[in-house]
């Protein structure tokens, strides 16, 4: 509306700035004419070259003071007034004074449509890298059990986001997708064990102990590991020595010490016990965030990523790590075990450290929020189109359910 009204008034000026300047030639006709009759007396008594001056000098003074009249009277105030318009109406004109905004999460994006076809790949991939039979082929079935069992494979999709988000593309970001999604299976495999959070149930199935008993579960964890790390290597399309080292380190070290590993022996330490905003962000950065950092940042390591670019994602991804933590503590409370395919409430009747025991419902979801704010952030800088899924992503795990 404000921008049509200065577009009327830029039109209204230009016409009546027409009319005007055709008003001052049909005067200035006018007053020749009179002039020259006037001359034509004054003939008889002057010399003609002087009259000729004073009709030329008469004309400019007369086109002097028009002139002033038009820019005093027409001009400065169309200006103020489309300065008026501009400075209350026009945001667009106001926006140009601010810091440039993020157009991030402007681009129409079907994230469902998106995410079905990246788990379909995935779950196509997975099948077909399954052994069928080895010299065990109960620890064979138990890895299949639990690889194939559903889940939102949140991680390869994130993989291959990343990928895709620096130019690469997914077929050579799937080998490292799958084996997010085998590295994830096989702790969840040993996170339902007794001895760690002892859960019955895994993705609406008997968890793998259950299924198959505590030796095979836990040989079948170790068998996935390094079938994980098996398939990178041995599938590897159109990647550079340089760049695999570099993401298989990055792997391998969200499992371990600095990863994974400690953050299940730190969840496990703090059970029972009061525990600092602080020490269940660290424990729950390295139990669920690591893994979903390696995702992000193996995928653009592998698609050709600047490090400028792996700056930015990591700390995409290390937002989106706690976020995921504290919405799936919102959830273990508030929904049924059917939705969550696991023992719900479990966390809070076996005393975990979790967000819920440090805040509360409204305040979780507040931090959830700010950590999904944090995350897409970072994607600020890239084009709108470019950052679509990985936004995008990050508001799912907002709302997962
Ligand atoms: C053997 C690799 C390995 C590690 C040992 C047991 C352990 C160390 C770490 C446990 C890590 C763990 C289970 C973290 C919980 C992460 C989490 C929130 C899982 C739920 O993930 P979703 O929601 O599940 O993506 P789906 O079923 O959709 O895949």
């Amino acid at each position: 509306m404000a921008l049509s009204l200065v577009k009327n008034l830029i039109i209204d000026e230009k016409t009546l700035t027409t009319d005007l300047e055709s008003m001052v030639t049909q005067l200035e006709d006018h007053i020749l004419t009179k002039l020259v009759r006037a001359n034509k007396a004054l003939d008889k008594r002057l010399p003609l070259r002087v009259h000729r001056k004073l009709i030329v000098i008469a004309l400019r003074i007369f086109k002097i003071v028009l002139r002033t009249y038009t820019t005093m009277f027409i001009h400065a105030p169309i200006l103020l007034l489309k300065l008026a318009v501009k400075f209350y109406f026009a945001e667009s004109w106001i926006s140009k004074l601010k810091p440039k905004k993020s157009n991030v999460g402007s681009h129409v994006f079907q994230l469902e449509h998106y995410m079905e076809c990246k788990k379909e790949n995935v779950n196509k991939a997975l099948v077909e890298l399954l052994p069928e039979n080895g010299i065990s082929q109960k620890i064979c079935n138990a890895m299949k059990y639990s690889l194939l069992a559903g889940g939102k494979r949140i991680r390869p999709i994130l993989c291959i986001a990343a990928c895709e988000f620096v130019g690469g593309d997914e077929s050579s970001a799937m080998p490292m997708a799958c084996a997010m999604e085998i590295i994830h299976t096989a702790s969840l495999i040993v996170d339902d064990l007794p001895c760690m959070d002892n859960d019955d149930l895994r993705r609406g199935n008997p968890s793998s102990h259950k299924q198959y008993g505590e030796d095979i579960a836990i040989l079948a964890s170790a068998a996935l590991s390094c079938l994980a790390f098996e398939h990178i290597v041995s599938k590897k399309v159109n990647v550079s020595h340089d760049r695999m080292v570099d993401a298989i380190t990055e792997l391998a070290s969200a499992i371990g010490l600095d990863g994974l590993v400690s953050g299940q022996y730190l969840d496990i330490e703090f059970q029972g016990k009061k525990v600092t905003l602080e020490q269940l962000e660290n424990i729950h950065a390295l139990k669920t965030g690591r893994l979903l950092e390696a995702s992000v940042v193996c995928g653009a390591i592998i698609g050709g990523a600047t490090a400028s670019e792996i700056d930015k994602l990591r700390k995409y991804a290390q937002n989106i790590g706690l976020l995921f933590q504290v919405v799936d503590d919102i959830l273990d409370e508030t929904q049924p075990t059917t939705k969550l395919g696991k023992t719900a409430g479990k966390d809070s009747a076996s005393q975990k450290a979790t967000f819920m025991r440090l805040m509360h419902i409204d305040e979780a979801k507040d931090y959830a929020k700010e950590l999904v704010d944090q995350a897409v952030h970072e994607l600020a800088h890239f084009d709108a189109a470019r950052a679509a899924p990985l936004y995008n992503l990050a508001h799912f795990i907002l709302n997962p359910i």
